[in-house]
């Protein structure tokens, strides 16, 4: 027998990680592109996902992360609806030993080693912009400028952060005054809505909307059309995510700007998932570079737009 190799008595099998998501709804473009996103990233690689949509209730949420602990998976990553309240079922993750990713929006805890990593952009920083605008806009105004306000789902970091950014920019130019602002969900009803009743209560003194997001934007332009106004002239249009729907618009000149908010966190998340169950370090902040388009860059956008 000599020169005859033994095979060995067992064979090695690679065990594909399994990563849990809890997804927080799917409200708008930008949610259905991050989905898709995160979905493909795993199917193109060796990481298992299993995915639980919480249709916008923090309590589905903690259901599924009881889920996924149950199910002894290797990594959880939440897309978290709201920021507070998380503290405990965070808890409970930990002492079941798997980690924790957060994506997108944030979660509000005091002690951060509850979770190894949040991915997501920088929402101060989107608001910043969207203020930056205005005040370069009309750099030349002394008279009020009224603006009105189309707010995300209450309590949630994108809306939060983009309302406190565009604020500290305006602070200190008194003729921006923000007149009317309330939630709208992220939904292009509830933009729609929201957007009519400022129009009614505030004939004639509307001269500006900011809108946390493109679909609340997309419903706000057929209620200001519905009322023969001319969006984009009559009311100056300032929006978030950069979604195709958005830029079509901008182009076509009823948006001024639109601040991107990259959805495709799928690369980064999966690439975050392989580290972390090789026991490698990774940065506990992992930012997207993100853009802001304009009526003249728009259409050189669109071409590339997937959602
Ligand atoms: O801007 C909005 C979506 O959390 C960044 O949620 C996300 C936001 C996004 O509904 O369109």
């Amino acid at each position: 027998k000599a020169g005859h190799q033994e095979l060995p008595q067992e064979t090695i099998v690679r065990k594909v990680p399994v990563l849990g998501f809890s997804q927080l709804g799917s409200e708008s473009a930008w949610r259905l592109a991050n989905t898709s996103s995160i979905m493909e990233s795993a199917a193109e690689s060796d990481v298992k996902i299993m995915m639980e949509n919480a249709e916008q209730s923090q309590d589905k949420q903690f259901e599924a992360i009881r889920e996924f602990v149950k199910q002894k998976v290797d990594v959880i990553a939440v897309a978290p609806v709201v920021e507070t309240g998380w503290e405990p079922v965070l808890r409970e993750v930990e002492k079941a030993g798997i980690p924790v990713v957060i994506i997108d929006r944030y979660v509000d805890v005091s002690d951060t080693s509850l979770y190894v990593t949040h991915i997501g952009s920088d929402f101060y920083e989107e608001g910043r912009k969207a203020g930056k605008y205005l005040l370069d806009k009309f750099s030349d105004q002394r008279e009020p400028i009224g603006i009105v306000e189309l707010k995300g789902t209450e309590g949630s970091t994108p809306s939060i952060a983009r309302g406190k950014g565009f604020r500290d920019v305006i602070a200190n130019h008194s003729q921006f005054r923000i007149i009317e602002s309330d939630h709208a969900d992220f939904t292009t009803d509830k933009g729609k809505e929201v957007m009519k009743k400022f129009l009614h209560e505030r004939k004639g003194q509307i001269r500006v909307l900011f809108s946390h997001n493109d679909d609340m934007t997309l419903g706000a332009i057929e209620a200001i059309e519905q009322l023969g106004l001319v969006p984009g002239k009559d009311i100056v249009i300032v929006t978030v995510d950069g979604t195709r729907r958005a830029l079509e618009k901008l182009s076509e000149g009823k948006i001024n700007l639109v601040v991107e908010c990259n959805p495709l966190l799928g690369p980064n998340l999966i690439q975050a998932v392989k580290e972390i169950v090789k026991g490698n370090t990774i940065p506990k902040r992992i930012v997207t570079t993100e853009n802001v388009f304009t009526q003249v860059t728009a259409a050189g956008e669109i071409v590339n737009r997937s959602y």
